[in-house]
């Protein structure tokens, strides 16, 4: 697959806070390493110019975007408007309880139908594997979106290390269980843990991300430190946060959502203009920050990556 999305491979030793996030641009410019939004930035007022470095967490963004020219949303948004059912359904309730999260130490189990069943430190995932930013659109199946740059590893790096064997065929992905610290894992509607799952040749395609970041960060508490999935083409309860087990299987795994509303959340889960939600339309969408509504993209605009995937399949039916 060409990537298309000019991930700038950044060392994890180069992984900054977002204080030096600007000038980490601007070294990568000086560097002759040209992004997509690096060229925008240069015909763009200059935030690295004008703008003293910013010792909190940034209020605006700096001039990013995604592959079709549109924004990243704000820091401010990305982490005030969560999905993270852990702490709280309320959407803007999340940034407020997700202090009391600590993602260090953390380790992730990676087992199951594999050759090489392996457990990894944060320390390990992120000097192993060649950490990037990608700008990617996350689009809730609530119908509200946003563009977000990550940064982390592609899934199938991390996958060819453990050597799935031929009868894998799915891969099934387990979020922490600390209902201590998270106090919407003491609600008995859920069946805790989160988990999630993708078919092998989805988790292997190079857009499916397992992020450690985002604005260049550490993952922040309330978006799934310290490391979540990232499937873009897919609505974001498939983007699994706080992920511990990773598991190699030769069965389509239960999900979460799945479990909860068969009927509403099918395993598949494509974004997808043309087939409703049973309660609500998906031709549409809110961009957070935006007046107005956007048409839906379906595989949220990432069908030249993906759509092979699903070829000969129904998609009314495999929803
Ligand atoms: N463990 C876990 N992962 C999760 C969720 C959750 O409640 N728990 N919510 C999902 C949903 S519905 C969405 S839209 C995205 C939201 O990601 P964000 O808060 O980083 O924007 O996370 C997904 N991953
Ligand atoms: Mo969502």
């Amino acid at each position: 697959m060409t990537n298309k999305f000019k991930s700038v491979p950044v060392k994890s030793s180069e992984i900054t806070p977002y204080s030096q996030y600007l000038s980490r641009r601007d070294f990568l410019k000086a560097a002759g390493i040209v992004t997509g939004s690096a060229l925008l930035a240069a015909c763009a007022p200059s935030v690295t110019e004008t703008a003293a470095p910013a010792a909190e967490a940034p209020v605006v963004s700096p001039g990013l975007t995604d592959e079709l020219g549109d924004p990243a949303n704000t820091f401010q948004d990305i982490t005030n408007y969560n999905n993270y059912y852990e702490f709280t359904t309320d959407k803007e309730g999340v940034a407020k309880l997700a202090p009391k999260f600590n993602p260090s130490p953390w380790t992730v189990e990676v087992n199951g139908l594999v050759n090489k069943p392996m457990t990894f430190g944060m320390d390990d995932l992120l000097s192993k594997f060649t950490q990037e930013e990608r700008i990617y659109r996350l689009r809730c199946v609530e119908a509200w979106s946003m563009v977000i740059p990550w940064t982390g590893f592609t899934l199938a790096s991390l996958l060819k290390e453990v050597e799935p064997t031929s009868d894998a065929k799915y891969v099934r992905f387990e979020s922490v269980l600390r209902p201590e610290e998270m106090p919407g894992q003491k609600s008995p509607f859920y069946p805790w843990p989160y988990q999630e799952g993708l078919r092998l040749d989805e988790a292997m395609n190079d857009l499916t991300l397992l992020a450690t970041g985002l604005y260049g960060e550490p993952m922040p508490n309330q978006n799934g430190a310290p490391i979540r999935l990232v499937v873009p083409w897919k609505y974001g309860f498939k983007s699994i946060k706080a992920i511990t087990k990773i598991e190699l299987v030769a069965e389509q795994p239960s999900t979460l959502w799945n479990d909860v509303g068969p009927n509403e959340y099918g395993f598949y889960s494509n974004v997808n203009p043309e087939v409703s939600h049973p309660r609500w339309s998906q031709a549409s969408e809110r961009r957070i920050g935006e007046l107005g509504r956007r048409q839906t993209l379906k595989f949220n605009g990432y069908g030249e990556q993906v759509a092979y995937l699903y070829e000969g399949m129904d998609l009314s039916v495999n929803y």
